[in-house]
């Protein structure tokens, strides 16, 4: 008989990794409560807790503290192995540690700019992102007062015009980038494993803007992102320039 794990995971509604971790201890099998943060709010929320840094995913497990989908992922590993997320053998690890890096830096963060520039935009569309959510205020309350974390969270974020256009010129080689990794097997396969854990939530999560979602479902990349992740809170309509999405409409057009 497995052991009872006592599982407590802090997440930001919407927030990709965070989405990342769910499906980690999903995939264990592993029972867990669930704590929505606001942005912003959640880093000091984080270390009064008791973690070390301040981003979620953060999860306490049997009281140890684990923070970060690729510290989360091992430490699942370790107390329960199968189904296996970062695989053993060495060959294999590498390629797919190799994808987890792409995912958990160089995808992670364009997506999240430009989240955040189209929130800033509209705030409107932020209500659709806590569907679900647990804020400990009404959702409609924490939405109607959310200015002011929309406006520093675009600015961590870096959210700018230059970097969500350049971040929207280097989508479709970073989605090649996804389909050749599917078509190596290095993800894709039918046991998820940490670069599929890391990859589809942030392609779920761009897929929710209007603007995104065409050029990314067309393909193999979306297609693993929409079976890892079905269901994905969160809609923004038609927002972005026309001129910066240039890119990604030849993209479709070529798929
Ligand atoms: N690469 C890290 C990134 C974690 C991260 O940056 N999380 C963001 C949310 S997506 C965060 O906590 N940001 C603080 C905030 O939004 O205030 C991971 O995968 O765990």
């Amino acid at each position: 008989m497995m052991a009872c794990v006592e599982a407590q995971l802090y997440v930001i509604p919407g927030s990709h990794p965070s989405m990342a971790a769910r499906l980690m201890l999903e995939a264990k099998g592993i029972p867990y409560k669930r704590t929505d943060l606001m942005p912003v709010i959640s880093k000091g929320v984080l270390r009064a807790v008791g973690f070390p840094g301040i981003t979620v995913p953060a999860l306490k497990l049997d009281g140890r503290k684990v923070q970060g989908t690729g510290e989360i992922a091992r430490e699942l590993d370790r107390l329960r192995p199968e189904p296996r997320i970062v695989p053993e053998d060495e060959e294999r690890r590498a390629a797919v540690e190799e994808a987890e890096r792409f995912g958990d830096t160089d995808l992670q963060k364009p997506v999240r700019a430009i989240l955040w520039w189209a929130l800033r935009k509209d705030r409107a569309p932020l209500r659709s992102y806590s569907e679900g959510a647990k804020l400990g205020i009404p959702t409609g309350l924490a939405v109607r007062t959310a200015a002011p974390i929309v406006a520093l969270s675009a600015r961590f974020n870096e959210a700018t015009d230059e970097n969500v256009r350049r971040s929207l010129a280097e989508l479709p080689a970073m989605l090649q980038k996804i389909d050749d990794w599917i078509a190596a097997g290095t993800i894709g396969g039918e046991q998820p494993n940490i670069a599929d854990f890391q990859i589809a939530p942030s392609l779920r999560l761009a897929m929710t803007l209007d603007d995104l979602r065409p050029a990314i479902e067309s393909r193999p990349a979306g297609q693993l992102a929409l079976r890892l992740v079905p269901d994905y809170p969160g809609h923004i309509p038609p927002i972005l320039p026309p001129a910066w999405l240039q890119p990604l409409r030849s993209e479709t057009a070529a798929a």
